[in-house]
């Protein structure tokens, strides 16, 4: 790890407690978890993207030379279809948009379209702002660029729809990353934290979130930048995955109050 990563590192898990944890004494519900099941997830994927669709997996992967979108079953981490990136792009956040899936690119302002069905590309998209996390509401794609804005766009053409701050007790949450629309909630993973947030998308207020320390623990991490991102929802059998980059496995997970 780089002198200026481990700094950058520190510093922001000094933010998060600064932020976070004053939350704890106050009257922020905060839920720890319990691990339902776990699944084998490639060591090798620097997860950025993360989805559950009609019975599969979807996984971006990152990085230049690297990147790739992925389906697969729970169960096997060996995938049913791949697609490779270009070697100019660092592929981000993935969302299923009826029979589309759309991977965005880090630096690039390019948003890949993709047939679902056999990952054939049908379009690009332009985005104006670093690409992160990807959600979808159901009306409307949700963008996370690394700052404490998401982002509202039209998920047939990515036109700007709107944009949100998002803020715990007034202070902004930056570095908002893997996203996940959930039951109402826009939920975040926090870069380089153990906590995903889960956003009031309506005001940007953090309501609660979610402490997963501990969990990293349970797997084997493949490099320094192994941090939890990605978090996917069955919303027919309501179930909650989550993995991180260069994590050797996935896992079904509960929330319990704490
Ligand atoms: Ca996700």
């Amino acid at each position: 790890m780089t002198r200026w990563r481990k700094l950058l590192q520190i510093a922001v898990l000094l933010l998060s407690i600064v932020l976070v944890a004053p939350a704890l004494g106050q009257e922020r519900v905060v839920y720890g978890y319990k691990v339902i099941n776990t699944y084998p997830h490639d060591i090798g994927f620097f997860t950025q993207g993360f989805v559950f669709h009609d019975g599969h997996l979807y996984e971006g992967s990152g990085k230049l030379g690297l990147s790739t979108l992925t389906k697969r079953t729970l169960e096997d981490p060996a995938p049913l279809m791949s697609k490779r990136m270009s070697d100019r792009y660092f592929g981000e956040g993935v969302q299923v948009v009826g029979d589309k899936i759309l991977q965005l690119t880090w630096q690039s302002h390019i948003v890949f379209v993709y047939d679902i069905n056999n990952f054939e590309q049908l379009g690009t998209h332009y985005n104006a702002t670093e690409g992160w996390g990807l959600a979808y509401d159901g009306e409307r794609l949700i963008l996370s660029d690394g700052s404490a804005t998401l982002r509202f766009m039209d998920p047939e053409t990515f036109a700007p729809l709107g944009s949100l701050e998002v803020t715990l007790d007034g202070n902004p949450i930056t570095m908002l990353n893997e996203l996940e629309y959930i039951d109402g909630e826009v939920w975040a993973n926090v870069w380089m934290t153990d906590y995903i947030v889960r956003i009031d998308p309506a005001s940007g207020l953090v309501k609660s979130y979610v402490d997963l320390t501990g969990l990293s623990g349970l797997t084997q991490l493949g490099s320094s930048e192994a941090v939890l991102n990605g978090i996917a929802w069955d919303a027919e059998k309501r179930r909650l995955f989550v993995t991180g980059k260069h994590w050797a496995n996935l896992f079904e997970i509960e929330l319990v109050a704490q």
